[in-house]
């Protein structure tokens, strides 16, 4: 055996762990993050108790942020709207959710979801303009700001403990369109689709 022939197995040597370095990395990289430990209603809920939809408390601001949101409601008083069955809103210049108005609307909306079954789920989220969702006391997703029609990444769930849990999302809408849509892809619901209206409940007057 050569020199070159040596020196030409060295180089194809060290391509080849790159490129086996990079086959193992690659998916690694492209995991998005995983929430766990959502912390489900303790005690869960009567279902004798359970409306169906979730909550809602409307806010007429004109606001460029949930962190706008937020400070206007620290001195407003919001008013109670029809529950939202579920969340596939995309009412281009529309009312906003149940509301009444189809601009300058911030919402509060409350209630549970349930999972039923443990494992993983992946949610994805469209929104416009700023929504802030948290589920199991966990926020999983915000994109606070005033923007158009804009997808989440996937959002990974893993739970144990089946059950309802808590959701709680801030969202508002400045101008324009509006968009609020929830989907998911759940053990024993199949392909990715809007969040079923049966999973969503609240109670409360
Ligand atoms: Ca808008």
């Amino acid at each position: 055996m050569n020199k070159i022939s040596i020196n030409g197995n060295v180089r194809f040597g060290t391509r080849l762990i790159v490129l086996m370095l990079g086959l193992v990395m690659l998916p690694v990289l492209a995991q998005a993050e995983t929430f766990k430990g959502l912390k489900p209603v303790s005690p869960q809920p009567d279902p004798a108790n359970l409306k169906p939809g979730l909550a809602v408390t409307y806010y007429g601001v004109k606001v460029d942020s949930i962190g706008e949101l937020e400070e206007n409601m620290g001195y407003m008083d919001g008013k109670p709207g029809a529950p939202i069955p579920m969340l596939n809103y995309q009412v281009g210049q529309g009312n906003v959710l149940t509301s009444h108005s189809n601009d300058m609307v911030g919402a509060i909306i409350k209630g549970f979801i349930k999972m039923e079954q443990p494992g993983r789920y992946v949610f994805m989220v469209h929104s416009n303009d700023g929504v802030w969702i948290a589920i199991g006391d966990k926020l999983i997703y915000e994109d606070p700001d005033v923007h158009a029609d804009r997808f989440s990444d996937e959002i990974i769930v893993e739970i144990s403990e089946p059950g309802w849990y808590p959701i709680h999302i801030k969202y508002f809408e400045k101008k324009n369109t509006a968009t609020l849509e929830l989907y998911w892809e759940a053990p024993g619901y199949g392909e990715m689709d809007y969040v079923p209206a049966e999973v969503f409940s609240h109670t409360g007057e």
